[in-house]
């Protein structure tokens, strides 16, 4: 019973998407000369502010860093509290859904995925807790897409391992990293070992170049994980772990053999779910030339049922983007294909706010996409039978290394385009995001991330002081041989 909600949190569920205000401040004693709070924005309601954030200031960061010290408990009390705060989480579901949808954008959908992601990493890595000694000190700098989950997932790792933490959360949503905080203090989580530091780019920086720090876990774009990279091999021990889950350009293979109505869901879920705001998202879809026309009919007209809208109305299937900066960017990408005469389709959008609606537009191939377009586009190319191998190339060549999705029922191709695509979540016959902790790892290859996969048996050993070998590090050679971010 004690996992039930409460009334109390049927109606917090409510009350706080319209009236709620939060604020956000540095967990510790503030400084002397504190930055002032200022509005976050809601990015579904241009009108609305969920709440105030004094993002942390130069001395803030030095008193971080001075007073933070590894969480020393036992391994069975850090499970114990861990697990603590799992309950906490699902006992406070009102309010941190009410913080999915009204700082992030969130659908109910996404919102109740994500919870449950957050609450899964708490339990698993608590009943993983490795035997082994902590780095130290964990700089944990999580994205706006998964405020919750990922944010969570890397401080319980870091925690498990007994770490003390310091957590950037993105500029975007620090009121959701506030609240989930102040719960892992109030499961038994020390002050000293987990302390939130929120701000924009700054603020990270001071906390990967500092030599107090001995690791950073990083969830967001490759160019920013290279600068972190840069950073740490200047000012930390050699050897200090990055553990960076990074870009992707992910790519999709339909054959002439696939079930359509399958493929079809699969890929409105892939594209579109978050409106398309995950870095596991399709992004290129290849159907065989055979079916194209009549699946990409298919496809359009699943479309046209999707609705977008508001976060917090239960019909709503794709929410908004999560600021200006991604609306006008993916706005004049679709703007461009439009003037190319490339726009297959788009659904109507609600005409305020910063809403994107599902699009396809068509590409010759993966080679076409310069850049992740993070948001709900789809590009659409065909192939052509025999032109299968040069696909698989081309989507290698990318350099990125994902996730990757294969709709067919030939037996023979599952094996032979499965050891042939380099990504780190190869999914056949289904969608391809939602990776589940414990029995789906998550984590790209190349330009997607270093590894482990967050979720899985190896992830916690990164967290724990071990000399790190050449070959268990495999970015050092990825970084040294691609160009991006230079
Ligand atoms: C991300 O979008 O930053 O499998 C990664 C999935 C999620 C992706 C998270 N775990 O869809």
């Amino acid at each position: 019973l004690a996992h039930l909600p409460t009334l109390d949190g049927i109606e917090a569920a409510r009350a706080p998407f319209k009236s709620h205000k939060w604020t956000s401040e540095p967990l510790l004693a503030r400084a002397a000369n504190p930055n002032a709070p200022e509005a976050v924005e809601n990015p579904a309601d241009s009108g609305d502010s969920p709440g105030t954030v004094a993002s942390a200031s130069e001395e803030d960061i030095e008193t971080a860093l001075t007073y933070a010290a590894p969480w020393n408990a036992p391994a069975e009390e850090r499970k114990a509290i861990l697990n603590k705060v799992a309950d906490l989480y699902e006992e406070n579901f009102g309010q941190l859904f009410a913080l999915l949808a009204r700082e992030a954008g969130k659908s109910m959908p996404d919102a109740v995925a994500e919870l449950r992601e957050a609450v899964d990493f708490l339990r698993y890595y608590g009943a993983n807790i490795p035997d082994a000694a902590p780095v130290g000190t964990f700089t944990c700098i999580s994205p706006w897409n998964f405020p919750l989950a990922i944010f969570t997932g890397q401080i319980s790792a870091a925690l498990a391992a007994g770490n003390a933490v310091l957590s950037k959360p993105a500029e975007q949503t620090p009121l959701i990293s506030h609240f989930a905080i102040s719960l892992m203090h109030q499961a038994g989580v020390p002050k000293a070992a987990l302390q939130l530091l929120p701000g924009a780019g700054s603020v990270g920086a001071a906390l990967t170049s500092d030599p107090r720090v001995d690791g950073v876990a990083f969830t967001g774009s490759t160019a920013t994980a290279m600068k972190i990279r840069a950073a740490m091999a200047e000012n930390l021990a050699p050897g200090a772990p990055l553990i960076a889950e990074t870009g992707g350009l992910n790519a999709m293979i339909v054959d002439s053999t696939a079930l359509p109505e399958q493929a079809v869901q699969a890929i409105v879920e892939s594209a579109f779910q978050s409106a398309g705001q995950r870095c596991s998202a399709l992004r290129c879809l290849y159907v065989q030339e055979d079916i194209a026309k009549p699946f990409i009919q298919m496809l359009t007209g699943a479309m046209d049922a999707l609705s977008v809208g508001q976060p917090w109305q239960l019909s709503t299937d794709c929410g908004p983007v999560i600021d200006e900066l991604a609306w006008s960017g993916i706005a004049v990408h679709i703007q461009t294909a439009r003037s190319e005469g490339r726009l297959m389709h788009e659904i109507a959008t609600p005409n305020s706010g910063r809403f994107i609606a599902p699009t396809l537009i068509r590409v010759n191939g993966i080679g076409d996409m310069k850049r992740e377009i993070f948001g709900p586009v789809l590009h659409v190319a065909t192939f052509k039978s025999q032109e299968l191998d040069k696909i698989i190339g081309d989507i290698n060549a990318t350099g990125y290394g994902l996730t990757f999705g294969l709709m067919t029922r030939i037996d023979d191709r599952v094996q032979h385009v499965t050891e042939a695509v380099g990504a780190g979540n190869i999914y056949v016959n289904r969608n391809q995001i939602g990776a589940i902790v414990g029995s789906q790892p998550f984590g790209g290859e190349g330009l997607s991330g270093t590894g482990p996969k967050a979720g899985g048996p190896n992830y916690l050993t990164r967290y724990t002081a071990r000399p790190a070998t050449q070959s268990e590090d495999p970015w050092t050679q990825t970084m040294a041989t691609d160009s991006l971010g230079k």
